[in-house]
């Protein structure tokens, strides 16, 4: 038996890092009397709820303003000196100790950047001061589940440079056996649609976005499905029964509140219009996901859309609902949606991340584990995937290696869950 106080935290300390776009983030380091350091960074999103968490930015000069060097401070002098001597095991009971300190709604004081790196470097601390890995701490031998990944090869809104008004075009690898065998369909198709976009429109178009995608120089959303698509068929998978199509509009960035319309492939569209958009190129292509149709604040026009497109496309629900029980209850209630989008840093603790799913869970919402556009190398978010069996994750294309982290982490626990290892491949898309 382990000693307790092997678990006890000696030292909390935090450090200003950078992420995928070269912009400052906060990693933090939990250190036990074991001499165990759980550590891990926070990611940072472009496209952000307006309900999120506060990320702490110190303003003025330095890095533009982006700074994260009071979050750095309040963890090294607040935080600190209130964790120490507590047990890494008890997550609930420091995550709680983090959000009294903090003591506002949005985690505004201390930053939910500061918040959050210590709260998952405390989980790494103690699934490392076991010698578990995080997704064993997380799930027990339940966790076995491998996530089908919503893979997005196409960029644009604001992950692009690009006229593109939905955000992400994703493939989803439906018809595998294993993660792997899903993931490697996956990839030959992204290297497919390279060539297609390199010949269809010149070199410029093979450069990719925020999330490794191509941002291609195209006008309307039917080109980029159309893309896919022929990507999916040329390199020999079938659309929709082998790899199917997923998209986030992210359409709070293309709704312009005062005419109280969507600016989308050079119309204005009311949301019942926006919604007869959606309807045809659901019956043109094999989308079975779509992510944040309408604006954040939009419930009603969520609501009618999730009714019609019931049994067929899963709803999911990203900026309007923020990974925040509170919002996430409105939305059941309504029937918002059908699936929720978990982001640990719009909420800013992990125990807070697992009631939102926990509560996605029970009211029949399918729960996406996802990455944040600006991302570090920490893989955490595989651990969380298949710790939660949520069949799920986003994390962007195999490209870039704040991406390709995630899916080498996942390729990993399928080998090491080997025979216990499942990949649900449709099974994850059924209602
Ligand atoms: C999203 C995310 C991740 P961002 O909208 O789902 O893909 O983007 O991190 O910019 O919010
Ligand atoms: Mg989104």
């Amino acid at each position: 038996m382990l000693e307790v106080d092997f678990f006890l935290i000696r030292n909390v300390r935090a450090r200003e890092v950078l992420d995928s776009r070269g912009n400052p983030t906060l990693e933090a380091e939990v250190l036990t009397e074991g001499g165990v350091v759980g550590r891990a960074s926070v990611p940072a999103g472009a496209s952000k709820g307006v309900h999120e968490a506060v990320e702490l930015r110190d303003g003025g000069k330095r890095f533009h303003g982006l700074g994260v060097l009071k979050a750095v401070r309040n963890v090294n002098e607040i935080i600190a000196k209130e964790l120490k001597g507590m047990d890494v095991r008890e997550q609930g009971k420091i995550d709680r100790k983090l959000i009294e300190l903090d003591g506002t709604p949005n985690k505004s004081r201390l930053g939910a950047n500061a918040v959050l790196g210590v709260s998952l470097a405390v989980a790494k601390a103690a699934a490392t001061s076991y010698g578990i890995p995080l997704y064993a701490y997380l799930g027990g031998i339940r966790a076995r589940t491998l996530p089908v990944p919503l893979m997005n090869i196409i960029n644009g809104g604001k992950h692009a440079g690009n006229e593109l008004k939905i955000q992400e075009f994703m493939i989803i690898p439906i018809g595998f056996k294993t993660f792997k065998e899903a993931l490697t369909a996956a990839c030959e198709i992204y290297y497919e649609l390279k060539s297609f976009l390199k010949e269809r429109y010149g070199l410029n178009a093979i450069n990719v976005g925020d999330e490794g995608g191509f941002a291609p120089p195209m006008k309307e959303s039917r080109e980029a499905l159309e893309a896919l698509v022929s990507s999916i068929e040329s390199t020999g998978y079938k659309p929709g029964s082998e790899v199917a199509l997923g998209i986030d509009a992210a359409a709070s960035n293309f709704y312009e509140e005062k005419k109280d319309k969507y600016i989308i492939d050079g119309k204005e569209l009311s949301s019942g219009e926006l919604a007869d958009y959606y309807m045809e190129l659901i019956s043109s292509y094999p989308i079975r996901s779509i992510e944040d149709p309408f604006h954040e604040e939009d419930f009603k026009s969520f609501a009618s859309f999730t009714r019609n497109v019931r049994g067929k496309v899963q709803v999911v629900g990203d900026d309007i609902f923020v990974t925040n029980v509170e919002r996430l209850k409105r939305g059941i209630e309504l029937g918002a949606a059908n699936a929720l989008l978990l982001k640990v840093n719009q909420i800013g603790t992990l125990t807070e991340a697992l009631e939102a799913a926990e509560l996605a869970f029970r009211s029949g919402y399918k729960v996406i584990v996802s990455h944040r556009s600006g991302e570090t190398e920490d893989d955490y978010i595989s651990d969380i995937a298949v710790g939660l069996n949520t069949g799920q994750i986003k994390t962007g294309a195999p490209a870039r290696g704040e991406r390709t982290v995630k899916y080498n982490r996942l390729i990993r626990i399928e080998e090491e869950l080997g025979g216990r290892a499942l990949y649900p491949g449709k099974e994850a898309f059924s209602f």
